[in-house]
């Protein structure tokens, strides 16, 4: 018999804001060695300048995916100075020891909803990513199986953090809160994640 292997299963959903032709959002789903690395980004403002940094922002860290928090965060910086800059919410879930560690710059709201029906929300420290960092601490949490990470930018209500029905598989839980929470006066993005074994 071998032990399962963990997983995490996600899903995304993104919608402009109405009458622009590009989001200002962006995200990052990228693979490590023992889990995942998962981005949410909103770059200042609305439509291509905007669009421009968070996308900046995705290279970057695809680039450097394999270092810690704090190291991208600061790569990011040193790359998007000059461009409108960005708020990013960082997350890396390490499955062989069913741990995450979570940093946020600005305001994209992180939410983990554990399997137990006790939840974390994100600390986010104020600031601008390529403009103004604040002082960068990693926060981490235990992880269960069940257990749902929730990012959001903020063209999602934080009302989201109250419906979040545990049965949903990913996918559809993302398109759901897109659906049901989305402010349509700004670009929305939701990206969710379950640990599974
Ligand atoms: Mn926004």
């Amino acid at each position: 018999m071998t032990e399962p292997v963990p997983f995490i299963e996600w899903g995304a959903a993104m919608l402009p804001q109405p009458g622009q032709p590009l989001s200002g959002d962006d995200y990052l789903i990228h693979p490590l060695p023992d889990g995942l690395l998962v981005a949410v980004i909103d770059g200042l403002g609305h439509g291509p300048k905007a669009a421009l940094a968070a996308r900046l922002a995705v290279e970057t860290l695809r680039q450097h995916a394999q270092t810690n928090l704090i190291e991208l965060i600061n790569r990011c910086h040193q790359a998007l100075t000059g461009t409108r800059g960005a708020v990013i919410s960082l997350a890396a879930i390490h499955t062989g020891s069913t741990a995450m560690n979570w940093l946020g710059v600005g305001n994209v709201a992180g939410l983990l909803a554990r399997s137990d029906g006790t939840r974390r929300h994100m600390v986010l420290r104020g600031g601008v990513v390529g403009y103004r960092l604040p002082p960068l601490r990693v926060f981490s949490e235990a992880l269960l199986p069940g257990d749902t990470l929730i990012f959001a930018t903020d063209g999602i209500r934080r009302s989201f953090t109250q419906d979040v029905p545990a049965n949903l598989p990913p996918q559809a839980l993302a398109e759901a809160i897109l659906a049901n929470h989305s402010r349509q006066t700004d670009d929305a993005t939701v990206v969710v994640g379950r640990y599974n074994t």
